[in-house]
């Protein structure tokens, strides 16, 4: 599906996966060019313009909107999901490669981080009403956590997230990173990338990240979670 923006370019498939799930210089200069020359280095993030067509925004709002049901999160705790304030948005969950569409947007995610389509958790599209918002969080599972064992049990660290806005809201909505003072505008299209481990694989703290709560109108995203391994789940999230 295509329209007349302009698509990230497709990548060499020669340049080499790190073991470690991190970019590689030849893979970094890559993702750099995409990002227009915007990137921080650490936390490892980037903004890349019109990484979907509009069409496929609209294709995933629409599949989404028969499907929402109350945002959860993983208890640190117990490992399950479970509702939680901070996380007061609506959410859909896909299958991987659930239709064409899906497909084709997996595999743009994973010629951009080399990461294998396998390694990726299903998509899920956010929906965020005026007040709704996600307050700041960490998306690694932190190791020394009861909760943690089961999602690391099934694929490995959560080691880099593409982040993609669907549609924007009016006012509010941008996705902050507190620690290090950026914040991110929603335009539709567009997608944030970023890593939430260091090249050692460790957890980065400054990967902290929310949504700011909307002010008017409404946003919605769509998240890619990717593994350091194939994401085999035992139970649907
Ligand atoms: O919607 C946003 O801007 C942030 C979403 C988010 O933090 C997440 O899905 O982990």
């Amino acid at each position: 599906m295509q329209d007349t923006q302009t698509q990230s370019q497709p990548v060499q498939t020669e340049l080499q996966i790190q073991s470690n799930g991190y970019p590689g210089p030849d893979q970094e200069e890559m993702i750099y060019k995409q990002a227009r020359g915007f990137m921080y280095s650490r936390p490892k993030v980037c903004v890349l313009p019109n990484f979907l067509s509009h069409q496929e925004c609209d294709h995933m709002m629409e599949l989404a909107n028969r499907m929402l049901c109350p945002s959860t999160v993983i208890d640190p705790t117990t490992g399950h999901n479970v509702p939680n304030k901070d996380r007061s948005s609506h959410n859909a969950c896909f299958y991987r490669g659930q239709d064409e569409v899906i497909s084709q947007i997996e595999q743009r995610i994973a010629n951009v981080t080399m990461l294998p389509v396998e390694y990726g958790e299903g998509l899920q599209v956010l929906r965020y009403e005026v007040g709704q918002e996600y307050k700041p969080h960490f998306d690694y599972f932190d190791p020394t956590l009861s909760g943690s064992k089961q999602p690391l049990d099934e694929g490995g660290q959560r080691v880099a997230t593409m982040l993609m806005y669907l549609s924007a809201p009016e006012e509010g909505g941008e996705t902050t990173f507190p620690d290090i003072g950026l914040s991110v505008a929603p335009v539709k299209g567009n997608a944030i990338l970023f890593w939430s481990v260091l090249p050692n694989l460790q957890v980065d703290p400054l990967s902290k990240h929310g949504s700011a709560p909307v002010k008017s109108g409404v946003k919605w995203t769509m998240t890619k979670w990717i593994r350091q391994g194939p994401w085999e789940p035992k139970a649907r999230y």
